[in-house]
């Protein structure tokens, strides 16, 4: 599975969020935008590996779009895409341009609304409310449940987790209650 998203909009600190229990896996994050340059992957033991991104937009490596778009295109055991969105800020038009892409290669995806800890309750919602319209309404590849998640605070952070077990076929959802 991979993460793409604006830059700084927090794909690597979710991979670190999601790594919370094994603390011994180094997931570099920073407060620059266009931090990550290069696509780093990080193996859950034979199981399957999350792969992190560099960030479109702002900062965005110069060869960012031969070396995602061709990723996305050619890797073919690529279970699902997770597309991050800034809670705050909401989709933004480089966020358009990403579902695009994602739409016009016929990859399966999912959003994810992230800094959820850093929006008021009325601004979450609106992005929420705005993001359903949207994929309901624009989108034929993205999965309808939108996650939301706080990478600082964990929310949200285990659910993920389970539906990435689940999504790379590790966990079958019938027995993800017991
Ligand atoms: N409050 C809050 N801050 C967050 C959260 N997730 C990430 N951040 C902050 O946002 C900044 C960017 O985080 P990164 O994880 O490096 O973002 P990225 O998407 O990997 O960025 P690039 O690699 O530059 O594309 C850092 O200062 C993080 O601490 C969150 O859930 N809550
Ligand atoms: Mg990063």
């Amino acid at each position: 599975v991979c993460f793409i998203g604006r830059s700084n909009v927090g794909k690597s600190s979710l991979i670190r969020a999601l790594f919370s229990l094994s603390p011994e896996v180094e997931v570099r994050v920073s407060k620059t935008p266009g931090h990550t340059k290069k696509i780093n992957f990080f193996k859950v033991g034979k199981y399957f590996t999350l792969v992190d991104m560099p960030g479109y937009g702002y900062r965005a490596p110069q060869d960012f779009v031969e070396m995602v778009e061709d990723y996305l295109q050619e890797r073919h055991n690529l279970k699902r895409t997770f597309l991050l969105v800034d809670g705050v800020v909401g989709l933004q038009k480089t966020d358009h341009t990403a579902v695009e892409m994602l739409e016009e290669f016929g990859i399966p995806y999912v959003m994810v609304l992230t800094k959820i800890d850093r929006a008021s309750r009325g601004l979450l919602l609106k992005n929420v409310l705005e993001i359903q319209e949207f994929v309901k309404g624009k989108t034929q590849g993205c999965f309808p449940q939108l996650f939301l998640v706080s990478s600082l605070e964990f929310s949200g952070v285990h659910l993920l987790r389970c539906f990435i077990v689940h999504v790379t076929g590790n966990l079958p959802a019938e027995e993800a209650g017991s």
